[in-house]
């Protein structure tokens, strides 16, 4: 029979994203179970079309699931994730618990499907929204032309911290719409007040340069995760990268600055093609006629937007980005999905 899905973590910012997909996408599942905290369990969610109960997450929840989709905090993934593994199921998890575990493979199908395929803890990670918002284009540019060295900057959306990053800044623009605010030092941090939400300052009308929590030497968690993560993927683990956070006010779609740095001279002409053709990536570069990727057109869409490209006025081999990407859906939802289906059908799904 069709294999069983399981849908951990159903209620949350990307959770509903994942059910919207499932409901898009063929239809190549048998059950659809969905699961959360016991704070969830008994509230109904479409998937499909039809209203299904969640469950709360326990060991009878996780019994008899073929494939299990994993969009849960770190520590919650940690405590479960090897559990559903233990009763049968392929774990397709998208937390940070997993991804730098060298028995956890982590996977983004367009870059390095196959590496799916081994996965000696039954779990597969699948990476943070920032290193998928710009890894499909970086790893079809690097099958061509060979990276070297990435500086990166990142524009991120208030919901890449969930429901209650969105919440933060809904509730943030509404205490200064319509005002002055926004011209003296301080006026907004005093009008939003000490409540920032997930955010360390207000991020209404402002730009915000952390994600994440601090780790060594003034890094953030969140740059971290998406230097460790590029080398994993692109499989070049001395890879130099450079990398700034920044949480901007825009809802949903994480962008990027990218400077790629590769092994010999590049020219735009062949990027614009390898970007053009390479799947799940959209060439929109047209400054001529005002077009390049922004969040306001690329929310909702699935691939990578990719605009700007330009020859780094200082170096032959290197090349200037600016990259867009819905973090719900490629950033989390659908790469999880995307695997989940890859795993399914190795189950003989089709
Ligand atoms: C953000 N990228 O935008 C983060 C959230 O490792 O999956 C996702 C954290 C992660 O805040």
């Amino acid at each position: 029979g069709k294999p069983t899905l399981a849908v951990v973590g159903a209620t949350g910012a990307v959770g509903a994203v994942m059910l919207q997909i499932l409901s898009q996408h063929a239809d190549i599942w048998g059950e659809i179970r969905l699961i959360a905290s016991p704070r969830s369990a008994g509230r109904k969610l479409a998937v499909r079309g039809e209203e299904v109960e969640v469950v709360a997450l326990d060991e009878e929840a996780l019994s008899g699931v073929d494939v299990a989709m994993f969009d849960v905090p770190d520590e919650i993934a940690r405590q479960w994730a090897p559990v559903a593994a233990a009763k049968g199921a392929v774990v397709v998890d998208n937390s940070g618990a997993f991804r730098m575990d060298p028995d956890v493979p982590l996977v983004v199908p367009e870059v390095n499907p196959h590496a799916a395929r081994v996965r000696p803890r039954g779990i597969i990670a699948t990476p943070n929204c920032t290193t998928l918002s710009m890894i499909v284009t970086l790893g079809a540019l690097h099958a061509e032309f060979g990276l070297r060295e990435l500086f990166v900057s990142s524009y991120q959306a208030v919901s890449g911290a969930g429901r209650a990053g969105i919440d933060a800044l809904r509730q943030q623009l509404s205490l200064v719409a319509g005002t002055e605010l926004g011209t003296s030092p301080g006026d907004l941090r005093r009008a939003v007040g000490d409540d920032t939400g997930p955010f360390p300052e207000p991020v209404a009308l402002n730009v915000v340069p952390w994600a994440g929590s601090l780790r060594e030497d003034g890094w953030s968690s969140e740059e971290m995760k998406v230097r460790d993560e590029s080398r994993k993927i692109l499989g070049l683990p001395e890879l130099p990268v450079a990398v700034t956070c920044v949480r901007v006010p825009v809802v949903t779609a994480h962008s990027l600055t990218v400077h790629a740095r590769f092994e010999g001279e590049v020219t735009v002409d062949r990027a614009r093609e390898i970007i053009a053709t390479a799947p799940g990536v959209v060439l929109f570069d047209n400054p001529a006629a005002g077009e390049f990727p922004t969040p306001a057109d690329v929310v909702g869409t699935d691939p990578t937007w990719v605009g700007r490209v330009r020859r780094a006025l200082d170096d032959p081999t290197a090349l200037e980005l600016f990259v867009c990407g819905d973090n719900l859906r490629k950033g989390a939802a659908l790469n999880t999905t995307q695997v989940a289906e890859s795993v399914a059908r190795d189950f003989g799904a089709s």
